[in-house]
């Protein structure tokens, strides 16, 4: 038995409005709720720090700029990673990160993974953006992800954490069978991940009403094709005009949901995750090593790289 007491810390909406110091208070309260339930590890959402601003055409660059972390942690954050440290909790957290590297500046939409003793073990940017690049005025709302980051470059990785093999992975990137099965192929058993998803679709508005079913399926599947569990943490709510879908949810390597948000506010959702269950499947119906054959796959990892 590898038991993880995991929390997936939902948030409500984030206004434009609201100060990193409000939101950091609700990500300790959260994270405290946690702490009272034995929980060891805790999964916020994509951009937890603030509103989701690819809604926008933003211009200025230095109010872009404003969205953005140049530093993790900081004084703004600060504060969580001590009182995670003090609890003895790790944690996985989304935000908008500013890099200067090889004398550029760079925009990603990352992720971390903070261990008990409150360092930062693991760093993801997001691969898969979706939305477009240029202003679409047609649109209800933008989704300017092409436009405010870049993909990430170092692809999908997993860490040690609690005993076992941690992953990571934003969003958008829970659609794509390729993110499940690299982690996969990493021998993964837990993979925490964040969405800001607005329940209105605009390029395909009759697909509103499914926009639950094609957040669950994808991940459900993935789950039990790996032989993983999944924590998924939404922002979610009305945020400045744009429902934001709920069904934050933890979901077991047989693609059980065993905890699932029924708020778009602030909730926290738990389950005890004992990893040594991703052997049910990873030995098993899904033993890579005895039953895939890879001769047969290479379109999949071949096609489309130029
Ligand atoms: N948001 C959405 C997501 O992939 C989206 C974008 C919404 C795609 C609805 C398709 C349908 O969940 C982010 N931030 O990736």
């Amino acid at each position: 038995m590898r038991p993880v007491n995991v929390a997936v810390a939902q948030l409500g909406p984030i206004l434009r409005s609201q100060t990193r110091e409000s939101v950091v208070t609700r990500l300790i309260s959260l994270l405290e709720q946690a702490g009272r339930a034995q929980g060891q590890f805790v999964v916020f959402p994509e951009l937890a720090l603030t509103t989701f601003f690819p809604r926008w055409y933003i211009t200025d660059d230095n109010e872009l700029d404003q969205f953005y972390e140049t530093q993790m942690p900081n004084h703004h954050t600060q504060p969580l990673f001590d009182r995670a440290k003090e609890l003895g909790i790790g944690f996985y957290l989304g935000y908008a990160e500013i890099a200067h590297e090889d004398g550029k500046k760079h925009r990603y939409n990352a992720s971390i993974l903070v261990d008990q003793a409150g360092s930062i073990i693991g760093k993801y940017r997001k691969v898969h953006l979706p939305g477009h690049h240029e202003h679409e005025p047609w649109r209800p709302f933008q989704h300017l992800e092409k436009r405010y980051f870049e993909s990430g470059g170092e692809g999908f990785n997993v860490w040690e954490m609690f005993g076992g093999k941690f992953g990571m992975c934003i969003c958008n990137d829970r659609r794509w069978p390729e993110t499940w099965r690299v982690m996969g192929l990493k021998g993964v058993e837990l993979v925490a991940l964040g969405y800001n998803t607005p329940t209105h679709y605009p390029p395909v508005p009759r697909h509103d009403h499914l926009q639950s079913f094609h957040h669950l399926m994808p991940m459900q599947a993935a789950a039990y094709q790996n032989g993983t569990w999944i924590a998924a943490a939404a922002k979610a709510g009305e945020e400045e005009g744009c429902m934001l879908l709920g069904h934050s949810c933890i979901i077991a390597p047989t693609g059980e949901i065993v905890a699932m948000s029924s708020t778009l506010e602030d909730e926290l959702i738990f389950a005890n995750c004992d990893l040594d269950r991703c052997l049910e499947i990873k030995d098993h119906i899904f033993n890579f090593k005895k039953h895939r054959q890879p001769r047969h796959y290479r379109i999949i990892s071949d096609s489309g790289i130029e």
